[in-house]
This record gives C-alpha cells, structure tokens and sequence, in this order.
C-alpha cells in the first residue's frame, strides 16, 4: 500500500457540488485501489471460512483505519468543508443475522489484523435483514436494499464463475471478493447466484421462511450452492498447483465450518474426490478429516439443522447418495470401535428419515469446538457425548471474541485516548496492556466518567435523531440489544420493569435513581411469540413515558432497525449490559463483550461468556443472579409457573398485565399469557421467565443503589473495561490459528 499516493488521491478529490454518495463512491474507490494493491500469497497453507452469514457493518471507517489514514482524511476533507461523519448514513451490509454472523465479521477482521492467510466465502444476498420499523408498537419488515448506496467496496470476478449444478437447474456462482486489508491482506468472497430468475432467487434473501416445503428446499438450495462453489474453487485451485496427490490438500487447505449451514461442503468435497478424482470413499473421508473444523454455535433443538433425505435426494441426488454412504461408513466405523447401537444413533448422519447436518460436521471433522467454556462443556456432555467418548482430542472450547478495532477504537474513540494518554498507542495493537490502568486512582475514575458521560450525551443524541425521542440525562443507561429470542428473555426484563413501575408508583422506592432500559431487537419474521414480546414492550414503553408520575424517573426506548452501526453507538454509551439469558442456552453472546470492552457492568446469569467475563473483571464488580445450568436442568420437572405467580404477589401484579386491562387486549397479550402458563410447543415458561423474575429485580436494585456512588460505580465500569482483553478476537483467533489451524 502505497500511503503517501493514496493520501494525494484522496486531496484530489473536488467535493463542491457533489451528492454524499458520489463522494463515497470516490473517496471508497481510491482506497480500495490500494486495498487491492498488495501480492496475494501464492504458497503455504491457508484457512477458510465458510459462513451463511456475514454482519459486516459498515466497511467505510473500518477500512480507512485499517489503512492507517482515518485520521489523516478526516482532516483532509475536513479542510475541503466535508465532514467524513455524513457517511454514517451509509447503509450497512447486513448479510447476517445476529452474533453469529457478526462473529464471523470479527474473525476476517483480527486474522487480516494479524497476518493469518484466511479467506471468507458465503452468500452476496441481494436483500440483507429485513428493516424493522414499528406500526403502532409492531414489527413492520421492509427489505433491505443496502446496495442502493452501490458496493465500492467489493470487486466482482466474472471470470471466476463456477457452476453449481442441482438435479432440475444449473446456477451460475459468480464471486464478488472483499478485501479485508491488515497486516495480510486476506479476501471475502461473496458468490451471486444468476443463470435465470429461478436461480437468482438463490442469493435473494438471507433465510427465506422455512416452514413450508419450497421455502425449505430454497434453503437447502442456498446452502449447497455457496458451499459447492466454494469447495470447487478450492479442489480446482489445489489440483491446479500441485497436481492430483490428495495427500497433500490438508496440508495447504483447512475449513472451518461456521455451524451446520455449510455442511454441505463436506459432502460436495467427497462427491468431487470421488467421482471426478475417482479415490476411494474412505481415502476421501480421511482426508476430509484432516480439512474440516466444525464451530457450533447453539443447542437449541429448531436451530440445529436436520433435512429430509426425500428433499435432498430430489434436487440433489449425488449428495444425498454420498451422505448415505457416509452413514454406512460411519456406522462400521462406530461397530468396530465399539459404540452400543444407542450411541450409533445418537451420532447418526442419517435417521428417521433425515440428515442430521451436526452429526456430519462432527463425524468429519478434525476439531469441533463451542464458543465459551460453558457451552463446549455442555457439547461434550450432552449434545454430542457419544461422540466425546469415542473421540475426547477432537473437542475443544475457543471462546468468542470482537475485533476491538470496531468495538473500542471506531466506535469509542473518546475511552481510546484514555488510553492513549495513560499508556501510549502500544496497546492497540495489544489489547492486554489496558490491564495496566490504575482502576483505584481517583484521576483516572474521574477522567473515565468523562468519558463515559461524553458518550452517554453523543448516544442520547443519536436516539434522539433516530427515533424523536428525548433520553432522560444524568439517567442509568441498561441496555439489552441481541436478536429476539424467548431464551434471552427480553420478556423477563419486561417483567421487571413493570415490577419497578409499580413499586415506583406506590412510593415503595423513594431513592430510585433515574433509568433508562434500551432496547434493540429484531424477531425473525415467523417468530410469533418474539413479535409478540416487541408489542409487549413497546406498550410498556407507553404507558411508562406516558405516566407523569414516573416519567422523570424511569423511561423504556425500543429503538428501531437495530443493526450494526446502531450497535456502535450503544455499546459506547450503555453503562449497564443486561445479559438474562436461561443458564445453558446462550451459547456464548459477543455483545456482553462489546458492552463490558466500553465499560458496562454486566447484569447476567451464569451463561454463556458471563461467567468468564465475571471471572476476569471479578464477580463484585458485576451483578450475577439467577438459577445456574444444574439448578435449571434439575428443576425441569417440578417447576409449575402458575402456581409460582399465585403465591408471589409481586409476581402476580406483573403477570396479570397480561389480560387485565392494563394494555389495550391483543394476540401478543394471548400469546405472550400462553408462553407463560399453558402448554403450548413447549412447556409453560419454558425458559423460567418467572423463577429468576425477583432475583433479576433484586439485581437491577442494586445497580440503582450502588449507581449513587458515582466513584464506586465508575470503578466498577472501569474494571470491566480493563479487564476485557481476553474478549478481543485477536486472541481468539491466535488460538483457532495455533490449534485448529495450524496455520
Ligand atoms: C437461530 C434460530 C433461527 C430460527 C428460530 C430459532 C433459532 C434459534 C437460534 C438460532 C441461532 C443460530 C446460531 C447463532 O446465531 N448462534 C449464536 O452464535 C453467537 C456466536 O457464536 C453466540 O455468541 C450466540 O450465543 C449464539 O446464539
């Protein structure tokens, strides 16, 4: 990268009477022409990760401070009369869904950072995540046109189109490369499906509803397509550089599969090794071994993919051929080894009728690993323990981690040059030497709380710009931003909002320091019970703001759209993290460590990275309640909601918002009063909504409290944020790289 060039491209730029997306287009185009400038590595081995998603926010800022020039531009255009924040309206590309999604973003970003040869592939969705609006308190769902800014940041490769062909068509991959520019300068690539508009569907919407038989087939068609595609180039690029000698393509390919939607990857690398290459089933399985990694990233029994053998087999009779095969060879593998016929099924590829995707990923890969202690614990103990037993080396934990770049150095540049000021720039590039402040010192606590109340102020103005609405100053800001999901239990802080209100209103807390809950969320479309929980809060939201004897006390924001760059200015300015989740269901969460990195104390369960962030910046200094993973799992039977809201009075009030009148009656009232106490697809509070409901109240009244001392509160934040170098994915991916890579 040649820096002094593109800083003279860039003053060349005239800015009078050009649009701000003709200026981003410019200035996107002059960079990324040094972005590609670097020589590709050709030799040694490389990494690949194959995701269905990607949450790569936006790619302007991020790639100006890769660069080493944001600063620098910021002051060159700022001398041409152009401030460079106009570009925070840039749509974001939000070709992904959650923390998983946004995971994988972290990962290309510390492995570039790095200078770690791995490569990205997935799909270059047409329409990303939907854009949420509210209708009178509803999820409205628009789609998400995020190229309408164009795309400056990617190169389409026409030359390098693949064909992936299914029984009934023929679909055309063409990649568009990302370059995610660092210490190497490493590439994502995106492939489009065209060839007509049956197969441009599959590269339209990112998880198109799956209830129905098209709409799974539409699926499957997306899975085997990016992952098909992929394998291809890398089986062709391998034969091309070194011939036919398989022995060799483990040692300069590695995959890693980002949970079970590129399973397909495996059966498309046998299929190729055997029908085109013609080596034997079982030379083919070894090696695959030696390629694949398998990242799991949920337990939860609907997230864990299973397809119908007939629908395979109907668009995609090889594959389905090779997974059978793969199930007769696994299982006299199994029989020798001398696994009892329960275990064999537990770790079946193929039963009842289906392909088990999890089990293929397990069965051939070389590491498979959970994303916190926690949850890679409850992999080797329950969902894949037969699997354990026969092969206890192949288990691992790597636990999650953010690119601090994004999540400290964008998105918090005020709590950076603390830093900067107490330690020089070093840690930036090691996030470890943050643990030197001096979290007792009373200069140092007052020029954090500077800090802290600076982006409190940016983010109440950023709200207040979004939504038209004025957050409460000198306020606790309790965020609870992640996917709508009744495991995280956005409606348990529902719950213990309404209990606060109530007490607020009858005096019972005279002291209570003024709060304000955020919420971002989206629910996936068909996600009934997670819309109802939308409407739900949102009509609490009315009637708090709306109730003069409260509202200078305690406020309840929805904020709309939640995405990535939205993420940026709330983690900065949240002092609390809440992070509720059903001990043993969250596998990890990556926001707690976004949230915890900018100096929030976290209100949580035992679940999930909490424990392990609690370990690092010490339980005293975040506040932990609720049923732990064994008391959950032993409570299962005997727990019966409706008689624990009977006999709690406290409980009881809340609840019955549900059907007495308090909120105008809707299905979402009936569906949430289903999920609480009847049995529905699941169990009555399924999810023990109700039994952690007091203690997460205690929980929130002790922040209130100990909010009050404002020396010891910023102490505790600081703490938190100090002790957050653990959570970088640097560290993370230093370890997949030594580990499982070997790279
Ligand atoms: C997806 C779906 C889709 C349909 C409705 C039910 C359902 C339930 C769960 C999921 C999650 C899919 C996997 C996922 O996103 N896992 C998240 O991965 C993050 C990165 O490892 C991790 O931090 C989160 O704890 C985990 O939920």
């Amino acid at each position: 990268m040649n820096r002094e060039k593109l800083l003279a491209a860039l003053r060349g730029i005239e800015v009078a009477g050009k649009s701000v997306k003709e200026l981003y287009g410019e200035i996107s185009s002059a960079c990324m022409r040094e972005l590609m400038q670097p020589v590709r590595r050709t030799q040694g081995k490389s990494a690949y990760y194959f995701s269905v998603e990607y949450l790569m926010g936006r790619m302007f800022y991020n790639n100006l401070l890769a660069l080493g020039i944001l600063d620098e531009a910021r002051e060159i255009f700022a001398q041409k009369g152009l401030d460079l924040n106009v570009f925070e309206d840039v749509e974001d590309a939000a070709l992904g869904n959650g923390g998983l999604g946004r995971l994988a973003a972290c990962y290309l970003d510390s492995a570039a950072s790095l200078g770690y040869p791995l490569d990205g592939y997935g799909i270059r969705y047409k329409y990303g995540l939907f854009r949420q609006r509210f209708k009178e308190g509803r999820q409205t769902e628009e789609p998400d046109d995020w190229q309408k800014w164009g795309d400056p940041w990617s190169v389409r490769r026409p030359n390098e189109t693949r064909r992936v062909e299914f029984a009934d068509m023929t679909v055309f991959a063409v990649p568009y490369d990302m370059p995610i520019y660092g210490k190497s300068l490493n590439i994502l690539r995106l492939y489009q499906a065209e060839g007509s508009a049956e197969a441009e569907k599959l590269s339209e919407y990112l998880y198109p509803a799956d209830d129905t038989e098209e709409g799974k087939l539409l699926r499957i068609r997306q899975e085997y397509f990016f992952s098909a595609a992929a394998v291809g180039e890398r089986v062709e690029r391998f034969v091309a550089q070194y011939g036919r000698d398989f022995a060799k393509f483990p040692s300069v390919n590695v995959f890693q599969l980002n949970d079970t939607h590129a399973v397909f990857a495996v059966a498309e690398f046998l299929r190729l090794l055997t029908s085109e290459y013609r080596l034997s089933f079982g030379r083919a399985v070894e090696i695959a071994k030696e390629t694949f990694n398998y990242t799991n990233h949920t337990i939860l029994p609907e997230a864990l993919e299973c397809w119908d053998e007939k629908l395979v087999e109907k668009i995609l009779p090889e594959i389905a051929h090779i997974l059978k095969r793969l199930q007769i060879y696994a299982s006299a593998e199994w029989r020798e080894r001398g696994c009892t016929a329960e275990e064999r099924r537990a770790m079946s590829v193929l039963t009842g009728g289906r392909f088990c995707m999890a089990n293929v990923a397990v069965y051939v890969s070389g590491h498979v690993n959970g994303v916190a202690e926690i949850h890679s614990r409850i992999l080797k103990e329950k969902l894949f323990s037969a699997a354990y037993r026969l092969d206890p080396q192949k288990f691992l934990n790597v636990t999650n981690g953010v690119t601090h770049r994004r999540w400290l150095l964008l998105c918090n540049g005020e709590l950076s040059g603390f830093y900067d000021a107490r330690l020089g720039r070093g840690w930036r590039n090691d996030l470890s030497q943050i643990e030197r402040i001096d979290c007792s010192d009373g200069k140092t606590l007052g020029a954090f709380s500077a800090v802290k109340a600076e982006k409190k102020r940016q983010l109440a103005a950023y709200i207040e710009k979004r939504e038209g609405v004025k957050l409460l100053e000198d306020a606790i800001y309790i965020a609870q931003v992640k996917r709508l999901h009744e495991y995280k239990r956005q409606l348990m802080t529902a719950f213990a909002i309404l209990r606060i209100y109530f007490d607020l209103k009858e005096g019972r807390l005279p002291d209570f320091t003024p709060t304000v809950f955020l919420f971002g969320a989206k629910a996936a479309g068909g996600y009934k019970r997670a819309k109802a929980t939308i409407k739900y809060l949102n009509d609490i939201a009315a009637l708090v703001n709306g109730d003069g004897a409260v509202n200078r006390k305690l406020q309840v924001v929805f904020v709309q759209n939640y995405d990535v760059s939205y993420a940026e200015k709330i983690v900065a300015g949240s002092d609390v993290s809440l992070q509720v989740s059903t001990a043993g269901f969250e596998a990890s969460g990556t926001g707690n460590m976004k949230l915890m990195m900018n100096g929030a104390v976290t209100v949580g369960t035992m679940d999930g990275a909490n424990i392990e962030i609690v370990e690092k910046a010490g339980r005293e200094n975040n506040y932990i309640f609720g049923a732990t993973e064994e008391e959950i799992a032993s409570l299962e039977k005997g727990y019966d909601p409706v008689l624990f809201a009977e006999k709690d009075p406290r409980i009881k009030e809340v609840t019955d918002t549900l059907t007495d009148g308090t909120f105008p009656a809707s299905a979402e009232l009936e569906e949430l009063y289903a999920a609480t106490f009847e049995r529905t697809y699941n169990r009555p509070d399924h999810y023990y909504v109700l039994y952690d409901l007091m203690p997460y109240v205690s929980a929130l009244l002790a922040v209130n409290r100990d909010y009050k001392n404002g020396a010891l509160f910023a102490r505790k934040q600081l703490e938190n944020a100090t002790h957050s170098a653990f959570f970088s994915s640097d560290r993370a991916i230093a370890s997949y790289a030594a580990k499982i890579w070997k790279i």
